[in-house]
């Protein structure tokens, strides 16, 4: 068996991965870095119009970026239930964060890789309720965590930090490479990020940066919603009406140091002034909304760009860097004021897309792309093959090994199936997205908004932005009723039950700490 080999090689030669010794043939280290909600429009490697990062850019430059990254359900803790497993929401039973509990007793790539001979750590964002399991480290933040002084949970003990959390969660993550693994085995190590989800909250050192600069604004930042189904328009994560005057930024966060909190008041206070003297109305309400999200949220990026910044510099100063594969991901896209939105859900482009960079020295030609249709349902098998491990045949996705290669073979899949849930009545429901599930083939895009019995097809050749739904246009009837069967083949190909129409009528169990959503424009609390 392979893990015998293993251990027998791997006791021979202990201490050679820890120095990153010539070890052509030992099993690769895989750094997986991972963030929350970050768009792939943020990156300058993706053509980002407004901002650079230039450390996730080395990533892209050294190694492969993924174009068509689609996420399953775009919602946090079902994503990452899906990275663990490599199964459907459906699958593994995870299908909404509100009363999602993961079940960490069934069968994750982590704990294969364990069991391999891996040793294995997460640290920061976790979000699925449960105990991690499968980990030989794991220091995580409870349920969404905060962006500064956060408890974390390290291997079941509540340990208390001081500062910001994209440094604490990096510094946690250095520390465990240089000081506490076993360096004479190989490693897998999940780093992620809780930035730079809702509030968008900056660090110290990024307060001041683009405060001289106006970011663009996307050209459909006054969507009307006319021509799409309903769902469009019955949504609550408009930038003008959603957003509170804590995302904003015109009252402080609750939990601040009093050293934090005065730097946080230098750096807001005087703008905040500024904006209740200028009494803004209509548009230039909303476009002063859109530059303060914005900014915080580019500032956010800022400090993660940064941070995987450090920890590449540590793999190379300790030539670690040969001989570990470092990919880049987020748990789903985010708008960044299309559709005048913020937050994910839909199956739109802007979401539906993750981030995808792989970096693997001497496998993957540096500065190449892959547009074939890939999913974070490929990553565990990815993880699997990586490692020299066959991956268990109930998995769902495909491992994205040929792919690195640079060419896609020719029976690649055609089609990306998507299913999101969360949507349970107005009480229970954060952002009001209807329940839809769809299919994505190179150029078009069904939506199926079950609940409300609306169908949506984009011709993403003409409307990139999915301005317009064509269903009900003649002229893609044939498109239409290929597209129909594409996605009821994908259903049962994926095994997907069907109870996908019932909304429950009990209120769901709530995670801890989870509040019910203010509804659109609530006067105490939306600016
Ligand atoms: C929180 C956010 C929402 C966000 C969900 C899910 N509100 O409830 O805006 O959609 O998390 O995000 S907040 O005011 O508490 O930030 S996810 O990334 O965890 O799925
Ligand atoms: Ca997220």
């Amino acid at each position: 068996m392979r893990l015998c080999l293993w251990s027998l090689v791997l006791a021979l030669v202990s201490g050679l991965f820890g120095a990153g010794a010539s070890a052509a043939d030992a099993p690769p280290n895989i750094l997986f870095i991972f963030t929350d909600d970050h768009s792939a429009n943020a990156m300058s490697c993706y053509g980002s119009k407004i901002n650079q990062t230039p450390n996730l850019d080395r990533i892209a430059k050294e190694g492969m970026r993924f174009n068509n990254c689609l996420v399953t359900n775009a919602i946090c803790g079902p994503s990452r239930a899906v990275i663990l497993t490599g199964k459907h929401s459906h699958i593994n039973g995870f299908r909404m964060n509100v009363g999602g509990n993961f079940d960490g007793s069934q069968q994750t790539f982590p704990k294969l890789l364990q069991k391999a001979g891996y040793q294995t750590a997460i640290v920061g964002k976790w979000h699925l309720t449960s105990e991690p399991q499968g980990f030989d480290y794991y220091e995580t933040l409870y349920d969404q965590g905060p962006y500064y002084n956060p408890p974390m949970n390290r291997n079941g003990e509540r340990i208390k930090h001081t500062g910001y959390t994209t440094e604490i969660i990096t510094d946690l993550s250095l520390k465990w490479l240089e000081e506490s693994r076993d360096k004479s085995k190989p490693f897998m190590l999940m780093f992620q990020h809780k930035a730079p989800h809702r509030e968008w909250q900056p660090g110290p050192k990024y307060y001041s940066m683009y405060n001289d600069v106006e970011i663009p604004e996307p050209e459909n930042l006054f969507d009307d919603y006319e021509g799409r189904s309903k769902a469009a328009k019955q949504q609550d994560m408009t930038i003008e009406k959603t957003l509170t005057q804590l995302d904003l930024k015109l009252v402080p966060p609750q939990n601040l140091t009093p050293e934090q909190l005065a730097a946080w008041k230098a750096a807001y206070e005087p703008q905040n002034e500024e904006f209740r003297k200028a009494n803004l109305k209509g548009k230039d309400l909303v476009r002063w909304k859109y530059q303060r999200y914005i900014k915080d949220y580019l500032r956010c990026v800022a400090a993660v760009d940064d941070n995987v910044g450090r920890v590449l510099d540590y793999l190379e100063k300790t030539g670690l860097a040969k001989n570990t594969v470092v990919m880049y991901s987020s748990d789903q896209g985010f708008f960044l004021g299309e559709h005048g939105w913020f937050d994910k859900r839909f199956m739109y482009e802007e979401t539906l897309k993750m981030p995808f960079l792989v970096r693997w020295p001497g496998k993957i030609k540096p500065g190449s792309t892959c547009d074939a249709l890939v999913s974070n349902l490929d990553f565990a098998e990815t993880f699997l093959e990586i490692a020299g491990i066959k991956a268990p045949a109930d998995m769902q996705g495909v491992s994205l090994l040929p792919l690195f290669g640079g060419t896609v073979p020719s029976d690649w899949r055609k089609s990306h199936y998507y299913h999101y849930y969360e949507f349970l009545g107005d009480q229970f429901t954060p952002h009001m997205v209807r329940r839809h599930y769809g299919v994505r083939t190179e150029r078009y895009k069904l939506i199926h908004f079950y609940n409300l019995e609306e169908w949506e097809l984009f011709d993403l050749q003409k409307d990139p932005r999915e301005m317009k739904s064509v269903y009900d246009d003649p002229a893609y009837a044939d498109v239409v009723k290929e597209l129909t069967a594409e996605v009821k083949r994908l259903q049962e190909h994926y095994k997907v039950p069907d109870d996908r129409g019932s909304v429950p009528k009990d209120p769901p169990v709530l995670q801890p700490g989870f509040k019910p959503m203010p509804k659109a424009t609530p006067k105490k609390n939306a600016a």
